[in-house]
C-alpha cells in the first residue's frame, strides 16, 4: 500500500516549498519510500472526510494502510523510526536527534512562524513595529544560540539526522527577512540542507503542484 500525504491544492506561499508537507516529502525522499499526494483545498480542509484525519482541518497529514496520522513532527519521526538514514542507531545519538527535532518544532519555530503571520495579518495594526521588534529579538537569540552551537560543523550532531530536516526547513521560513543572513554559519546550513538530492526531488515535487494550478 502506498503512504499518501495531504498538500494544499493551491499553496498560498506560490511553491516556495514553506508550507508543512515540504518536511514530509523531504523525509520520504530522504529514506527512498514513494509516495502520493492528495490535494486539499482550503474549504476541502474542514469538511468532515479531512477533519477525521485531522482534527484541526489542516494539511499535512500521513496514511498508511489503517495508520493516519497528522503534525509533521510526529510524522516525520515516524518515517524516521522506520526506516535507516534519519536516525543514528547509537540510542544517545538519536536521543539527541530527537532533542534536535523538538528544537526545531518548539524553540525556533514559533517566534518564527509568528512572525511571518504577523507581516501579513497584523501589518495595518498601530503596534505592528513594536510587535514585529520584538518577535526578531526572539528570533536574533534562538539563531544566535543555534548559530554558536552548529559552529563550522555540517549538521547539528554529527550525521545529518531528522533533526537537521526539520531545523532546515523551519530556517527557510527566515530566509529573506534579514536575520538568518545575520548568521553566515546558518544560511551555509540551509544551504547545505537545500543541496541534497532528496531535498531538490521534494521541492521539485511540490514546485509542480503550483505551476500545475497556475498553468505557468
Ligand atoms: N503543527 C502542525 C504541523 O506541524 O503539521 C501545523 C500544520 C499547519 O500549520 N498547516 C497549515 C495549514 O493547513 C499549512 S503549513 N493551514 C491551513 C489552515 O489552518 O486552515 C503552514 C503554512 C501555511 C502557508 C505558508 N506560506 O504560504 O508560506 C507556509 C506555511
Amino acid at each position: 500500500m502506498t503512504i499518501t500525504i495531504t498538500a494544499f491544492e493551491r499553496s498560498p506561499d506560490r511553491g516556495r516549498g514553506l508550507a508543512r508537507d515540504m518536511r514530509v516529502r523531504w523525509a520520504l525522499e530522504e529514506v527512498g519510500e514513494p509516495y502520493e499526494v492528495r490535494l486539499v483545498s482550503f474549504k476541502a480542509m474542514k469538511e468532515p472526510a479531512h477533519l477525521t484525519l485531522h482534527p484541526f482541518g489542516q494539511i499535512p497529514t500521513y496514511e498508511d494502510g489503517d495508520l493516519a496520522l497528522f503534525e509533521s513532527g510526529a510524522i516525520v519521526f515516524h518515517i524516521a523510526e522506520r526506516h535507516a538514514g534519519l536516525l543514528p542507531a547509537d540510542a544517545n545519538a538519536r536521543a539527541r536527534a530527537v532533542a534536535w527535532m523538538f528544537a526545531a518544532l518548539n524553540t525556533v519555530e514559533p517566534s518564527i512562524f509568528e512572525r511571518s503571520l504577523a507581516t501579513i495579518l497584523e501589518r495595518d495594526e498601530p503596534w505592528y513595529e513594536q510587535r514585529l521588534r520584538r518577535l526578531e529579538d526572539s528570533i536574533r537569540k534562538r539563531l544566535g544560540g543555534l548559530s554558536a552551537r552548529l559552529g563550522d560543523a555540517d549538521w547539528l550532531d554529527g550525521a545529518f539526522s531528522a533533526g537537521d530536516l526539520l531545523m532546515v526547513t523551519v530556517l527557510r521560513r527566515a530566509q529573506g527577512a534579514g536575520l538568518l543572513e545575520d548568521y553566515p554559519n546558518l544560511a551555509a546550513y540551509v544551504a547545505r540542507g537545500e543541496a541534497r538530492p532528496a531535498y531538490k526531488r521534494a521541492f521539485a515535487a511540490q514546485l509542480a503542484v503550483f505551476t500545475a494550478a497556475s498553468g505557468d
